[in-house]
């Protein structure tokens, strides 16, 4: 562990190494040498990768973000009185303006002590502690630099105030079905009797309408689909032709998730420098670079039934495009 913060009100700890970090060369060594290829979505997200995103939710299609916003803008007063939170922990907490909204709740309601961002990019978690100890008076900010797929058990003990652990942007989604029940139930053993997890999780709809949010006029997904190559090349000295490869978006009515892809527009023979890997892909191959599953009420209950939690609310936007759900450790 790294301490890059030790103040009155600040402390930052990182438990990412700058060699190991998200463990791409792993990631890249599994995936690519399947029969079917796959990434996992969480190496889109270089300093590159997060401002295509944070384009993503600017875009007139991309709904979840602004439908997550609404819900927190109406209901964050009552999420706030129903768990008496005083401790806001955020899972991939990014820029923190979600947060913003849960703790104007929490210090309406004099119960606001502690915010605990947690997420891979150091400079995100920085800039959100020096910004908000200045935006709110007396509170204290644990900032974890991490993985939380890795590192949920680096997350500090709660204090004496009830805490909310929040995980938002329907990023629980990203996972595939059995590793999202696990992360469940790892991060349940971050809440004590009277702690509560906060999940936002996009409903499933209109497939037109999903599709949509995943492949944009514009372009932009498609810039942010194909960065990750872009990440690969640089970081494992890799050779890939990023203007080689389709994005692809659909939505699989069965398994009820939005899958991107990458698919060769022709025959690709790729050199991954760092590894000593030779990977080819045929005309028309397609990589699979990211899941987004879409939830019904009976579906996030049940996962969390899975993992040993127990819904205790739900809350959705005027057109349920999306939710927000409340869950407590099972007795
Ligand atoms: C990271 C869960 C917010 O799955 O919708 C956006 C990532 N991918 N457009 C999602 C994403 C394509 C996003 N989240």
């Amino acid at each position: 562990m790294r301490a890059l913060l030790d103040t009155a009100e600040i402390r930052i700890e990182s438990w990412l190494s700058e060699t190991e970090d998200r463990n791409l060369a792993n990631d890249v060594l599994d995936g690519l040498t399947r029969p079917f290829k796959e990434l996992p979505p969480k190496h889109f997200y270089d300093t590159r990768g997060s401002e295509l995103f944070e384009r993503i939710c600017e875009l007139p299609d991309y709904y979840p973000t602004r439908s997550e916003r609404e819900i927190l803008e109406l209901c964050a007063d009552e999420i706030v009185s129903e768990t008496g939170a005083g401790e806001l922990v955020e899972l991939g907490s990014g820029s923190a303006d979600k947060a913003r909204i849960l703790l104007d709740a929490m210090a309406r309601a004099g119960t606001l002590r502690r915010y605990v961002p947690f997420d891979v990019s150091e400079q995100v978690v920085r800039d959100a502690a020096q910004q908000l100890v200045d935006e709110y008076d007396g509170l204290h900010i644990h900032g974890v630099v991490g993985d939380f797929e890795r590192h949920l058990d680096r997350v500090p003990p709660s204090g004496d105030e009830p805490r909310l652990v929040a995980l938002l942007g329907g990023t629980i989604g990203n996972f595939p079905p059995g590793t999202r029940r696990r992360m469940l139930r790892k991060i349940g053993t971050l809440l004590g009797p009277g702690d509560r997890l906060l999940l936002g999780t996009d409903l499933v709809k209109d497939p037109a309408e999903i599709e949509a949010a995943y492949d944009d006029p514009q372009g932009v997904t498609a810039e942010f689909n194909r960065n990750v190559l872009h990440v690969i090349n640089r970081e494992l000295d890799a050779d890939f032709d990023p203007d080689a490869f389709e994005h692809i978006a659909f939505f699989d009515r069965r398994h009820e998730w939005i899958e991107m892809r990458l698919r060769a527009l022709r025959p690709c023979s790729v050199l991954i420098g760092e590894l000593g890997l030779r990977v080819e892909f045929a005309h028309g191959e397609e990589l699979r670079t990211e899941i987004s599953a879409k939830f019904t009420r009976a579906r996030v209950r049940d996962d969390f039934e899975a993992a040993g939690l127990s819904m205790r609310g739900w809350y959705t936007d005027r057109n349920a495009r999306f939710a927000l759900s409340l869950a407590a450790r099972a007795a």
